[in-house]
């Protein structure tokens, strides 16, 4: 169990949050002197930077851009003497990939991994009433025993800098929000919902962990405020009569409050937007309430001009209107675990996620997605010294996630990880351990999977029996066989198809990806690779596949919008597989998918 709540920070009678957004002092730590100049207790910069956001593509200098290190922030807080008997903490969204607190020079708290919220308590550090300074180490260097797996080179002239196995640009920094809050002493820690629909009516079940003793009671209503069930105790159910399901594009969110007392005084209380709904795998299909669904939508990425990957409220709501406008229903947050509120929004719009942990380059290759479609690289990623270390911080990733979301109606699986080398038979024991524990921790109990590359073929991949669906990252008609070669490429991919088919799987298939590089400065006829008349063609020829096989549930092009890379011959200043700009902006493959994707009915092929 982890030692820190993960509850989203709300205000309350008795919560505080306060947002620490906004500029923060910065300096990287160049010449790697911030140890011998002590600046936990002061950095000594005038150079102010906004947070939330990456550092990187702020600067005009590439020094600064491509740095790896330690970059380090600073802001001076009044904890309000208010907070006083309460327990206090800073609470991180994100410091990308690792991070030291300290709090007036001394050391508070620590991190490892980019992606989910950590929690420092500075209940016995903080000066109440007084300014304190908070000061935070991120470093962003990448290696082999923590996620997303890469590597740190050292250049000739003594910098750093690092290798990614996967196909994002290393953004980092404090990226999501950061806030001071302050929690009863006595208070609710954590919150394990399911649900059960009976005809008309639903059962909620509910279990609540609480940090220290206290009677708990709960209140449901429904979006008109009225009261929708009630019940008492840190167990039990909540019988809902004629319950509002949450459904596919028609969400109904109710309000869950929880409030802990002792006798008459109130010690806590806390308040939730839940979504009424089951999810289910039966044979091939995927069912949402009992009914199937077809999902269609995009793998995405958090990116966009300026602040990088550093949550960015604008472009989230642009890409919620232009998935509505194309007609998608779903996403995967591949490769990490977004944002909260990109959630919270999906609960809101109807959305169904595929929560990704952020295991991506678990497969040593500088151009995975070069390899991954060739057959290369097959170098036992999981049978190395360090798997183990690995693994650790793989399943902590996996504790924070599911922790963090299971309770957005909105997540309806886990994708435990991306294009991992699952030919390596020391995979198996691998997989297993992290596949068992998404389980035991979801009350829920959502479907599994992981997203896997050309090399997981239906006869050498050697954990795909793990998946309750299977995801398959497939590249027909760009890595394979692409431009006037597509022809085979349908041929292979249908082969390809045949042979899944005859392993009788039983089970529903998602494409988590597909697509093809397309500049939107690129027109031609006949087409070329590249030009967005090319990507059309292709998208035709994988949906014609898509839809002569009945198994297949669902398709998640990759990408939603261009995104930034490392540089190098494969990436026209990034991946350009967008259907819409980085701007986001339409390419010609838009309106192709809205026409598809508004025709396809949501039971398609039920
Ligand atoms: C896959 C990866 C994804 C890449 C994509 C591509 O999962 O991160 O961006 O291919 O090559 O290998 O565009």
């Amino acid at each position: 169990m982890l030692s820190y709540s993960m509850l989203y920070p709300v205000n309350s009678d008795r919560r505080t949050s306060l947002s620490l957004d906004g500029l923060w002092r910065f300096r990287l730590d160049f010449e790697q002197v911030s140890g011998k100049e002590n600046w936990k207790c002061g950095i000594k910069s005038d150079d102010l930077i906004p947070v939330p956001a990456s550092f990187q593509d702020f600067y005009t200098d590439k020094k600064i851009r491509e740095f790896t290190g330690d970059a380090w922030y600073e802001k001076d807080v009044t904890v309000p003497s208010s907070m006083k008997g309460s327990d206090v903490f800073l609470r991180f969204g994100a410091a990308t990939h690792r991070a030291e607190v300290y709090l007036n020079g001394e050391k508070v708290g620590e991190n490892e991994g980019g992606f989910l919220p950590f929690l420092v308590d500075i209940t016995e550090h903080a000066r109440y009433g007084e300014q304190n300074k908070i000061t935070v180490r991120v470093n962003n260097e990448l290696t082999e025993t923590n996620i997303p797996c890469g590597r740190t080179i050292t250049l000739s002239d003594g910098r750093k800098m690092t290798k990614p196995y996967f196909d994002f640009y290393n953004y980092s920094g404090l990226q999501r929000s950061v806030y001071l809050l302050s929690v009863p002493k006595r208070s609710i820690f954590d919150v394990d919902l399911s649900y059960e629909i009976n005809g008309r009516d639903a059962v909620v079940r509910y279990s609540i962990k609480t940090k220290g003793e206290g009677d708990i009671s709960l209140t449901l209503k429904d979006e008109e405020g009225n009261i929708a069930g009630l019940a008492n105790g840190k167990e039990g159910c909540l019988s809902v009569k004629d319950a509002h399901l949450w459904q596919v594009r028609s969400a109904y969110l109710y309000t869950l409050s929880i409030e802990m007392r002792d006798g008459d005084s109130l010690l806590d209380d806390y308040s939730m937007e839940i979504g009424i709904r089951t999810v289910e795998i039966k044979g091939e299909n995927i069912l949402i309430n009992g009914s199937p669904v077809y999902l269609k939508g995009f793998g995405k990425h958090e990116d966009s001009d300026i602040v990088g990957r550093g949550f960015n409220i604008g472009a989230m709501k642009r890409d919620f209107e232009l998935m509505k406008w194309i007609g998608a229903n779903s996403f995967r947050t591949s490769h990490y675990p977004y944002d909260e509120t990109i959630y919270r929004m999906a609960d809101r719009e109807g959305f169904m996620v595929i929560d990704e942990v952020p295991a991506v380059g678990l497969f040593e290759s500088l151009v995975n997605f070069l390899d991954a479609g060739t057959g290369k690289g097959a170098k036992s990623f999981f049978s190395k010294p360090t798997t183990p270390v690995l693994l650790k911080s793989h399943l902590k990733a996996v504790e924070e996630m599911i922790t963090r979301d299971k309770n957005h109606p909105s997540v309806i699986a886990w994708s435990l990880l991306n294009e991992p080398e699952s030919t390596d038979p020391n995979s198996v024991p691998y997989f297993e351990k992290v596949f068992s524990l998404a389980h035991d921790l979801d009350p829920e109990k959502r479907p599994r999977t992981f997203a896997m590359e050309s090399n997981s073929s239906p006869s050498r991949c050697r954990c795909h029996h793990l998946s309750d669906f299977i995801s398959l990252n497939r590249y027909y008609g760009w890595y394979i066989l692409g431009g006037n070669e597509i022809v085979d490429a349908e041929k292979k991919f249908i082969s390809e198809m045949e042979e899944w088919k005859n392993l009788n799987l039983n089970k529903p298939f998602i494409f988590t990806e597909y697509g093809a590089d397309t500049l939107s400065s690129e027109h031609k006829i006949p087409s070329v690779m590249w030009s967005q008349e090319y990507q059309d063609e292709v998208l035709q020829m994988l949906h014609r596949v898509f839809d002569s096989y009945g198994f297949v549930k669902g398709e998640q092009i990759w990408n939603f919008a261009d995104f930034q890379t490392t540089e190098g011959l494969m990436r026209v200043n990034g991946n350009k597989k967008g259907v819409f700009t980085r701007q986001r902006q339409p390419k010609d493959s838009a309106f192709l998918l809205k026409k598809r994707w508004e025709s396809l009915p949501l039971n398609y092929k039920a």
